[in-house]
């Protein structure tokens, strides 16, 4: 063990460690900074789990991290949560590394599924994931805490937090209920009695006006154009219904578009298609129990590009670098195609069968006179 209750210093506690908090502090270096990376374009699951994380590091082990991470954290109420957030976070592209390998604790996914950009030079040395699509990597021998079919990863750092008896501060506890809320759907999607018991938990210590103003965090003008347009391309197909955006600044439009359209009443499977750069962006939910949409999704985007998710929500993205727009428009029609034919063959096992005519979401009026 590197260090441990012989390592006064780092450790104030006596009560004995649980296996999973014994796990964690078994691959902490003895000294120096841990770096906590959540995955690439942090959702609220993944940064406040990091905020959560870091706190552990420090009240239970004494050991001081740093949360890094590649892509934006740009949708406004992830950008409230930074702001509430009074850990700093750190891009991975103005990370300066010294010439050590500094080790670091991997949230909210795995560095072998192309979703964590590990910085080079960096050492992970810890896995915690929720997702159910998550396998263990044959060599690595860091710590994984995998709990797939979990709601969220706040919840099993609540756990972690629990376990450790260390107090959860007001604002924090603000960023992890609203964590649990979002990537549950407000416990419409799957989740476990862990996370209802991290979310009731914590709801009463939460700072509630951290929490009002994450939820109602002004929304810029760009959004509702983008609203605009998805609504105007969304069509319906039985129970199936999707959308496409041209142009997109950001990612994390397109799963907002998908969970918007599972609001229809009797659609059960959504998706959203959108442009940001040379790269396709594909969100896609269902409210069916058996679902699988990581492995619908990945069935479809085979090796074009990489695709991850849950039982009821999966994201993937294809990068078509050097194709023109009629071979993009192409390939993009043609994931669509694939897309619905999968979710045919799995709505007639559900018995589910799905209407013959796709048709517009919003009936388009001839403008009068
Ligand atoms: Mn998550």
């Amino acid at each position: 063990m590197p260090h441990g209750a012989s390592n006064g210093h780092r450790h104030n506690g006596s009560a004995a460690l649980t296996p999973q908090l014994a796990a964690l502090q078994a691959v902490l270096p003895a000294r120096g900074r841990v770096l906590i990376i959540p995955h690439d374009y942090p959702d609220p699951d993944a940064l406040a789990s990091a905020a959560a994380l870091h706190l552990l590091l420090k009240a239970r082990f004494g050991v001081p991290s740093r949360i890094v991470f590649t892509g934006l954290a740009s949708r406004a109420e992830n950008r409230a949560m930074l702001k509430h957030c009074r850990y700093s976070f750190t891009l991975a592209t103005r990370l300066q590394l010294g010439r050590k390998r500094p080790a670091a604790l991997v949230l909210d996914g795995v560095p072998w599924s192309g979703r964590v950009t590990v910085p080079p030079g960096v050492r992970v040395v810890g896995v915690i994931d929720h997702h159910p699509q998550t396998r263990a990597k044959k060599g690595f021998e860091g710590l994984m805490d995998f709990r797939p079919g979990l709601g969220a990863t706040a919840s099993i750092l609540y756990e972690y937090l629990k376990a450790a008896d260390v107090a959860v501060p007001p604002w924090l506890a603000a960023l992890l209920v609203y964590a649990i809320a979002t990537e549950t759907l407000d416990f419409s999607r799957r989740f476990t009695p862990l996370d209802l018991e991290a979310y009731t938990a914590l709801l009463p210590r939460a700072n509630m006006r951290i929490l009002g103003d994450i939820r109602h965090a002004p929304l810029p003008r760009p959004y509702f154009a983008h609203l605009a347009e998805a609504m105007d391309h969304a069509q319906v197909y039985g129970r199936v219904a999707w959308s496409h955006l041209d142009a997109v600044e950001q990612s994390e439009i397109v799963p907002e578009i998908a969970d918007l359209l599972s609001r229809i009443e009797r659609v059960t499977w959504t998706f959203c298609t959108a442009w940001r750069g040379d790269d396709l962006l594909i969100s896609v939910r269902s409210s069916l129990p058996g679902a699988r949409c990581g492995a619908l999704l990945k069935a479809v985007v085979r090796d074009q590009g990489s695709a991850g998710g849950h039982f009821n929500m999966a994201a993937g993205v294809l990068n078509m670098t050097g194709q023109s727009l009629e071979e993009r428009e192409e390939r993009r029609e043609e994931l669509v195609r694939s897309l619905l034919g999968w979710i045919e063959r799995r709505s007639a096992e559900a018995e589910e069968p799905l209407d013959i005519f796709a048709h517009p979401l919003v009936d388009k009026k001839p403008a009068a006179g």
